[in-house]
């Protein structure tokens, strides 16, 4: 009798075992993808902030980016950049105590208007081509603002020191880019590989 629950009971944990260890190599399978990090130098060492680092295509209906606003605050467009998924519905707020305006004068946004408003009120607009739409007001001919609108939401900002970071890549050949308001980039062909990091550099040119 003994011996038959300690059969059982080695039966049991057999099968408990081989379950879990299916259970973990399906999840990293299925969750990691690859990592891409690097960093963005440039002429000026001011612009290597606020450049976007991004895969051209990824095969896939991408849904649009979650939560987006721009703020008018303190006279200028915060953020300076924003990059999005293509569809993507972007919230405009004022929060000065000044009349503002958003319009663009690019054809990959309708060369939309949204009119002059004053704090409180938000505006939409949704970017429905891939492109960058520069963001411009009436009233204050200083202000200036960037929407980089993309295929995919693989793509990364890079902070003041030029870092950028692109986490859970699906595995693929890829064509990674960068996006700067002043200068340009050379586009490099990658091959992202499941759980596996690369690291990437870009040197910004006139
Ligand atoms: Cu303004």
């Amino acid at each position: 009798m003994l011996k038959i629950r300690k059969i059982v009971c080695t039966a049991f944990m057999t099968v408990m075992f081989v379950s879990l260890t299916l259970a973990t190599t399906n999840g990293v399978s299925h969750a990691e993808g690859g990592t891409i990090t690097g960093a963005v130098t440039a002429p000026q060492p001011k612009h290597k902030k606020d450049c976007v680092v991004y895969i051209e295509n990824v095969p896939g209906n991408w849904p649009p980016t979650a939560g987006v606003q721009i703020n008018q605050k303190g006279l200028v467009f915060i953020p300076h950049v924003l990059p999005i998924v293509v569809n993507t519905t972007v919230e405009f707020l004022n929060h000065d105590n000044v009349l503002h305006n958003v319009f663009t004068p690019d054809k990959i946004a309708d060369k939309f208007n949204l009119g002059t408003w004053p704090p409180g009120e938000i505006k939409t607009y949704t970017f429905k081509q891939t492109g960058v739409a520069i963001l411009l007001c009436k009233v204050h001919s200083e202000m200036e603002g960037y929407t980089v609108v993309l295929q995919n939401p693989f793509f990364s900002l890079t902070d003041e020191n030029g870092n950028y970071s692109i986490k859970d890549v699906p595995a693929g050949t890829y064509t990674l880019k960068v996006w700067n308001k002043k200068y340009g980039g050379k586009p490099q062909q990658i091959e992202v590989k499941s759980g596996q990091a690369l690291q990437l550099n870009f040197e910004l040119k006139k």
